[in-house]
């Protein structure tokens, strides 16, 4: 079993409930992030971004962790007119514990998440050994906490 990082996103539609019934239909995971609301970054003008974190505990491989991510964006009938425009949830993986790919349709370590505060925001808070705090502190992207998956705080 691997120890292995998906960010989750989403500004269109119910917000939290699409973070919500992905974050529910992801097996092996063993922490969620809190929820942030993000300020969108790169892509044309568009509404904030909740996002979040999970660390999952997993058999799967990078590969079998991308095929999950397409499910569960397939699933949510992912709606994404614009490209980098808005979307009703985006999944990505973020970190494979032991596994670097650089290939056409998938790159690990997810290759900007590096410059993102709202990759590094969440992923600081369940894995602050892959964030350097410098890293987090000059990041792109001004992010609000805003509390747990599930205690119905902040906007929907
Ligand atoms: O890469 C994920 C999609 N995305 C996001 C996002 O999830 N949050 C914020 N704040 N900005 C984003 N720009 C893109 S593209």
């Amino acid at each position: 079993m691997t120890r292995a990082f998906l960010g989750l996103g989403s500004n269109l539609g119910d917000r939290r409930a699409l973070l919500r019934d992905a974050v529910a239909a992801i097996a092996d995971v063993v922490a969620t992030s809190p929820v942030y609301e993000t300020e969108p970054v790169g892509g044309p003008e568009q509404g904030a971004f909740l996002n979040l974190v999970v660390e999952l505990d997993t058999a799967l491989d990078a590969r079998g962790l991308l095929e999950l991510c397409r499910r569960l964006e397939a699933a949510s009938g992912r709606v994404r007119e614009v490209r980098w425009g808005p979307r009703s949830l985006d999944v990505d993986v973020l970190w494979v514990d032991g596994e670097t790919i650089d290939a056409p349709d998938l790159q690990v370590p997810h290759p900007r998440m590096w410059e993102r505060r709202f990759v590094l925001a969440p992923l600081a808070d369940l894995a602050p050994d892959l964030v350097p705090p410098a890293l987090l502190a000059s990041a792109e992207g001004d992010v609000v906490r805003l509390g747990a998956l599930d205690d119905g705080s902040g906007p929907p």
